[in-house]
């Protein structure tokens, strides 16, 4: 663990090589994201995929830009299309490529132009098991992830899935950069608690920014 860094505004504190914690850096912008967020998915609704495995996921997801990240019988891909509507996914929003650039910018990689943002819906006792982000070309581009709402318990872990695991909260407005060595790391998220925010009802909202293709 590295210390705070006052320089900033607000507080980043670097968790692991590459990787960023931006408390509360999308506070300024929830407003115009709130009203975004239901821009897209009244075009994309949100839905349960389904895993290779054939386990339907707990979180619910949708995605904006060029690309979506989708998962049915025949494996995980991102495709430019939504397969429910057969559309393109809507355009990513305004405020969502402002705040994925200006975090990036802020944590030194200046020309992050993310592609696709996948978002992700928990509801009490959602959760995503521990995995590595693996399905984009360019392992080098690092990956933005925005929480808002209803906090919940990330987990970071090392190389391995078997490797020891760091907790960490997330709370609204919560971004983080992951770059460098830590892109491939596994990670997961516990499952959500009973709780409630005034804005987002009793659901978190995660968003992440990625340069897939
Ligand atoms: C660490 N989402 O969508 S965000 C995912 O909270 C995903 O919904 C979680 O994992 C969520 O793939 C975690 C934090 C995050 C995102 C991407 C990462 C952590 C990461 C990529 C590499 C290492
Ligand atoms: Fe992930």
């Amino acid at each position: 663990m590295d210390l705070f860094d006052k320089t900033d505004a607000p507080q980043s504190l670097k968790l692991a090589d590459g990787t960023v914690l931006l408390r509360g850096f999308a506070l300024r912008e929830q407003t115009a994201m709130l009203e975004d967020l239901h821009t897209v998915i009244a075009l994309a609704p949100f839905r349960h995929m389904v895993t290779p495995g054939g386990f339907t996921m707990s979180v619910a997801m949708t995605n904006c830009g060029e690309l979506g990240w989708v998962t049915d019988k025949t494996g995980y891909r991102y495709d430019a299309q939504d397969p429910i509507t057969g559309k393109p996914w809507p355009p990513m929003p305004a405020s969502f490529m402002a705040l994925a650039r200006s975090a990036t910018a802020l944590t030194g990689y200046r020309e992050f132009m993310p592609d696709a943002c996948l978002i992700n819906r928990y509801q009490v006792g959602a959760r995503m098991s521990l995995h590595q982000d693996k399905d984009e070309r360019d392992f080098t581009q690092p990956i933005v992830s925005v929480s808002l709402g209803v906090s919940a318990v990330f987990q970071l872990g090392c190389f391995a899935r078997t490797d020891k695991v760091v907790k960490l909260p997330l709370d609204h407005g919560d971004v983080l950069v992951w770059g460098g060595v830590s892109r491939l790391r596994y990670h997961g998220v516990l499952p959500l608690k009973v709780s409630h925010h005034p804005a987002f009802g009793e659901y978190r909202i995660n968003l992440t920014f990625r340069k897939a293709g």
